[in-house]
């Protein structure tokens, strides 16, 4: 199996799982810039969103997108629990659209924008303000998004930590800050962010 990713990026969600659940992957660092993979293979011929992640299965296939990568990537693992099956399933599906459109697209990505304008940027901020006030109150007096650990916290470790660049202000939010430290105890989150900011650091 191959997973496309560049450091730091959201792809860094799919590093996470793999690691939590004890799967092997080859990684090949994708700079989206040039649409090259770090071998120099034209990465449009595997994505042509040339966007990251995408993952390759040993049979050829590819997937993109986080909100069907994750999933796939727990099912093959089912003893970890990481996709829980049930309505459970569906709260994992309404846990990762919300953080891939609200979160992701619509609140870091403008933010992480070199080129957007204020204006633009101001939206976004505004954005954020109930987005992440009602993330705070679903994680008051819970550990994870669903009961136990799943792939939507791995996404949401990967989108939160841009806050990093971003710095919007978490202190109205306890509950996300305290998850956000809770994420760091887990061994397979401060092992592929470790790798991944040294990554990032080195390029
Ligand atoms: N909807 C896509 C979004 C993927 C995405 O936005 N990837 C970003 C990194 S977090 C990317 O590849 N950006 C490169 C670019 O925009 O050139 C998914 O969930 O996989």
């Amino acid at each position: 199996m191959d997973i496309y990713f560049s450091p730091l990026a959201c792809s860094l969600a799919s590093r996470i799982t793999l690691y939590e659940t004890s799967q092997a992957a080859t990684f090949h660092r994708v700079d989206t810039k040039t649409g090259k993979t770090a071998s120099g293979d034209d990465y449009r011929a595997i994505n042509p969103k040339n966007l990251v992640p995408a993952l390759r299965t040993d049979d050829g296939a590819v997937l993109t997108e986080n909100a069907a990568i994750l999933p796939y990537l727990a099912d093959r693992r089912p003893d970890a629990g990481l996709a829980p099956t049930g309505f459970a399933r569906y709260q994992l599906q309404q846990w990762l659209s919300f953080i891939g459109s609200e979160l992701h697209k619509w609140v870091f990505t403008p933010l992480l924008s070199p080129t957007l304008s204020a204006e633009s940027k101001a939206v976004a901020k505004d954005a954020a303000a109930s987005r992440l006030a009602y993330l705070n109150d679903h994680l008051t007096g819970r550990d994870w998004l669903l009961d136990d650990f799943s792939v939507a916290d791995a996404y949401l470790a990967a989108v939160l930590n841009w806050n990093q660049a971003v710095k919007l202000d978490f202190s109205p939010y306890p509950a996300i800050q305290a998850y956000q430290a809770r994420l760091m105890t887990r061994p397979a989150v401060q092992k592929a962010m470790g790798e991944e900011f040294a990554l990032y650091q080195a390029a």
